[in-house]
C-alpha cells in the first residue's frame, strides 16, 4: 500500500518530487483499510457468528445435530432433459401451449418447492446456493412437469432483504442449470414483486426484463381481483411472447348457500373477462387453502363450461383437505395442479406431489412422474429444511381454522413469528379472531399480499393497543384520532385498488380523515418512475453505471437495495457461504471453505472469540489460507 500511495500521488506523478517527499509528505503513510474479498468473508462470518444472520436480531441456535446433506445430481453424463411442455412452448409459442395444456388427458403438475413451498413454510429463507445445487437433479427427475415455480411473490424482497442476494442472479443462474423447464413466478399485478402500486412504466420494465431473465409463465394476479390492476401486466407478457396466467383468487365458499358475495357467478363473470384481456392460462390462486373437496368441483366444473382457458389450480394444504380437493378437482377437468415436494409440502405449503402421483396412480388421467426420484429430493430437502428449521412456523399439524380467519399460507408463517416476536406468542387465537373481526369490518376482502398485509397490520395493531374494531368508532365518536398503521391508510385511500363490492364508507370516513380517496386505477394516478435520475442516484451508491436489473430493483425496493449495496461493500457477498455459516457462523476450532470464484477457494478456520470490550466490540482470531487474521465486530446484543 505505501507504494502504492507513492505512484498515486500528484506530486510523485508530476515528476517534482523532492528528496524529502517520502519523509515529509504524511498521506502517504495513511493506508485504506484492506477490503478484499477474503477480509470481507471474515467480516462476514465473525459478524454472524457474533449477532446472527442479516436482518434477525439475535443469533441462531444450530440444530443438534447437525447433518449437512450432500445434493443429489443426475447420472454422470445425463443430459438435462426438456420437458414436453417446455417444448411445446418453443416451437408453438404460448397459444399452442395454452391449446396443448386443454388437450393433454393427464393432470398435469407445478413443482412449487423453489418458492411458494419455502415462502410458506420457511418464510422464503431458502438460499440460491441451495437451489442450485438440486436444480440439475429436479430438471432430471421430474423429465415432464409442466414448470417450476422459482421466482416471485415474497423471493424477490426476501433475497435482497435477508439473504443479501441478488434475486437477478437467482432467476439466471437456475435458468443456466435447468434449460429445458417452464419457468414459473408470481406477479402481484400493479404491486409487481412489492407490497404496493407501481408507476406502470415500473411493471412493464419489470415484465420485460424478468421475460428476458428466463421466466416463462408469468402468473399474474390482484390482491383484490380487481382487473384493471392486472391488464397491463397481461398485456405486458403478451409483448414479451410468454406465458400470461391470470388469477383469480378464491376466498368464501361456493358450497355454502349463505353465500352470497364471493359466488361462482363471481368466478366466472372474473375468468370470462380475464380471458378476453389476454390470459393463456387460467388460475384459481387459493392462496389460504380455503377451496373445500366438493366446492372444488362445482367451481372448476362451472369455469370449464364457461371458458376456454386450460384451468391451473392453486391451494395451500392449511386445513389437511388439499389433496382431497385436488382429486375432486382433477375429477372436474382441472388442467394443472401446484405441489410440492413431500418433505416441504403440508401445512402451509402446497399438498404433496408425491402423494398425488401415487393417489393417482393407475388412474386414466394420473400424472407422469417417477416417483423413486422424487422420493430421493424429497430425501434431500427433509434434511435441508432441519438447516432451517430457526424459521419454522411451528404449525405442527393441519387446521381447519383457516376457514374461519382465512389467513393466506404464505401470511401465516411469518404472522406467527411475528406475533412471538411482539411478545404476543400467547395471544394467536386472540390474534386470529381479531384478524377475522378486521375482515368483516373490511367488507370480507379477498385477502392475499399485500391485502393480507392490510388485515393483519390492522389487527395486530388492535390486539397491541388491546383495542376493538368498536374501539375505533368509538374514538372517533369522541372526537380521538386513531393512528392507523401506513397500510390501512393506503389501502382506505384507493392506492391499492376498488375492492368487490366497495369500501365500508363509515370506516374509510375515520381512516382517510377526509382525505378524497382514489376510485378507479391508481396506476393512472402515479407519475412515470423517472429512471435517468435514479440511475443518476444508483451510479453515485455503486460507483459504477448500475444495470438495468439494479435500476429495476431500486425502483421496486429502494431502501433494501441500497442496505444491499452497502452491506456487500461491507461483508461482500453472503452468497459465497455455505449456509450454515450463513445462518450460524463458525465455532472455534471449526474450518470452511469459501469459494470467492470460480477455481479461487478461501480455507478459513475460526480459531477464537475474544471476549467482550468496553466499546462493545469483540475480536474474532481466524486463519485464512493458514495465515493469521482477525477481525473486529460490534457485539449487538
Ligand atoms: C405472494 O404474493 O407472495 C403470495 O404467495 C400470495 O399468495
Ligand atoms: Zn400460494
Amino acid at each position: 500500500p505505501f507504494l502504492q500511495n507513492v505512484i498515486r500521488h500528484p506530486v510523485f506523478q508530476s515528476g517534482n518530487t523532492h528528496t524529502r517527499f517520502v519523509d515529509e509528505t504524511e498521506e502517504l503513510y495513511r493506508y485504506p483499510e484492506r477490503r478484499d474479498r477474503g477480509t470481507k468473508a471474515l467480516r462476514a462470518i465473525g459478524d454472524i457468528t457474533v449477532n446472527g444472520p442479516p436482518g434477525t436480531e439475535q443469533r441462531l441456535e444450530r440444530p443438534e445435530p447437525l447433518i449437512v446433506p450432500t445434493p443429489p445430481k443426475p447420472p454422470k453424463g445425463a443430459e438435462i432433459p426438456e420437458s414436453p411442455a417446455y417444448k411445446v412452448f418453443r416451437e408453438d409459442g404460448a397459444q399452442g401451449l395454452s391449446r396443448w395444456i386443454r388437450d393433454h388427458d393427464k393432470l398435469l403438475i407445478t413443482d412449487t418447492t423453489f418458492r411458494d413451498a419455502h415462502q410458506s413454510l420457511l418464510a422464503t429463507r431458502v438460499r440460491t446456493r441451495d437451489l442450485l445445487d438440486v436444480a440439475e437433479q429436479t430438471a432430471w427427475a421430474m423429465p415432464n412437469i409442466f414448470s417450476c415455480e422459482m421466482w416471485g411473490g415474497a423471493t424477490f424482497d426476501v433475497c435482497m432483504r435477508f439473504l443479501k442476494e441478488d434475486p437477478w442472479e437467482r432467476l439466471s443462474r437456475l435458468r443456466e442449470k435447468m434449460p429445458g423447464t417452464l419457468f414459473q413466478m408470481l406477479l402481484r399485478g400493479a404491486n409487481a414483486v412489492g407490497y404496493t402500486n407501481y408507476p406502470d412504466n415500473v411493471v412493464e420494465a419489470f415484465v420485460e426484463e424478468a421475460a428476458d431473465a428466463g421466466i416463462d409463465i408469468f402468473r399474474i394476479f390482484d390482491a383484490l381481483n380487481y382487473v384493471p390492476n392486472m391488464e397491463l401486466a397481461i398485456e405486458e407478457v403478451n409483448k414479451a411472447g410468454k406465458i400470461a396466467e391470470a388469477s383469480i383468487c378464491y376466498t368464501g365458499d361456493v358450497a355454502d348457500p349463505d353465500e352470497d358475495k364471493y359466488t361462482v357467478d363471481y368466478y366466472v363473470d372474473l375468468a370470462k373477462r380475464l380471458e378476453a384481456c389476454g390470459a393463456h392460462i387460467l388460475n384459481i390462486k387459493d392462496m389460504a387453502g380455503l377451496l373445500k373437496p366438493y366446492s372444488a368441483k362445482i367451481l372448476i366444473g362451472a369455469l370449464k363450461d364457461a371458458v376456454d382457458l386450460p384451468i391451473h389450480l392453486h391451494t395451500h394444504d392449511t386445513s389437511g383437505n388439499g389433496v382431497a380437493m385436488y382429486l375432486m378437482a382433477a375429477e372436474a377437468g382441472v388442467d394443472v395442479v401446484d405441489c410440492a415436494l413431500s418433505s416441504v409440502a403440508g401445512l402451509t405449503s402446497q399438498p404433496s406431489l408425491n402423494a398425488i402421483v401415487t393417489a393417482m396412480k393407475g388412474q386414466p388421467h394420473a400424472p407422469e412422474l417417477p416417483v423413486d426420484k422424487l422420493q430421493e429430493l424429497a430425501d434431500h430437502w427433509e434434511l435441508l429444511r432441519e438447516i432451517y428449521h430457526p424459521f419454522e412456523s411451528g404449525l405442527k399439524s393441519g387446521t381447519t381454522d383457516v376457514y374461519y380467519h382465512e389467513i393466506p399460507g404464505g401470511q401465516y408463517s411469518n404472522l406467527r413469528p411475528r406475533a412471538i416476536q411482539l411478545g404476543l406468542g400467547d395471544q394467536w387465537e386472540r390474534i386470529t379472531r381479531t384478524y377475522h373481526e378486521v375482515d368483516q369490518a373490511l367488507g370480507r376482502l379477498v385477502k392475499v399480499t399485500p391485502t393480507s398485509k392490510v388485515v393483519a397490520d390492522f389487527a395486530m395493531f388492535l390486539v397491541r393497543n388491546d383495542m376493538t374494531v368498536e374501539d375505533v368508532f368509538a374514538m372517533h365518536e369522541r372526537g380521538e384520532e386513531v393512528d392507523f398503521p401506513q397500510s390501512v391508510v393506503d389501502f382506505f385511500m384507493g392506492r391499492l385498488g376498488q375492492p368487490y363490492g366497495g369500501f365500508p364508507e363509515e370506516l374509510q370516513k375515520i381512516v382517510t380523515r377526509g382525505k378524497e380517496p382514489i376510485t378507479d386505477r391508481a396506476g393512472q394516478h402515479l407519475d412515470d418512475y423517472d429512471w435517468e435520475a435514479h440511475a443518476a442516484d444508483l451510479e453515485e451508491l455503486l460507483g459504477r453505471t448500475p444495470t438495468r436489473r439494479e435500476e429495476i430493483s431500486y425502483a421496486l425496493y429502494p431502501k433494501v437495495f441500497t442496505e444491499l449495496a452497502q452491506s456487500i461493500e461491507e461483508f461482500g457477498e453472503f452468497r459465497i457461504l455455505d449456509t450454515v455459516s450463513f445462518l450460524y457462523g463458525m465455532k472455534p476450532g471449526e474450518e470452511t471453505l469459501v469459494d470467492i470464484e470460480e477455481g479461487k477457494t478461501l480455507v478459513i478456520k475460526l480459531l477464537t472469540i475474544g471476549p467482550l470490550e468496553e466499546d462493545g466490540t469483540r475480536t474474532i482470531y481466524f486463519e485464512l489460507n493458514g495465515q493469521p487474521r482477525e477481525v473486529t465486530v460490534v457485539d449487538q446484543s
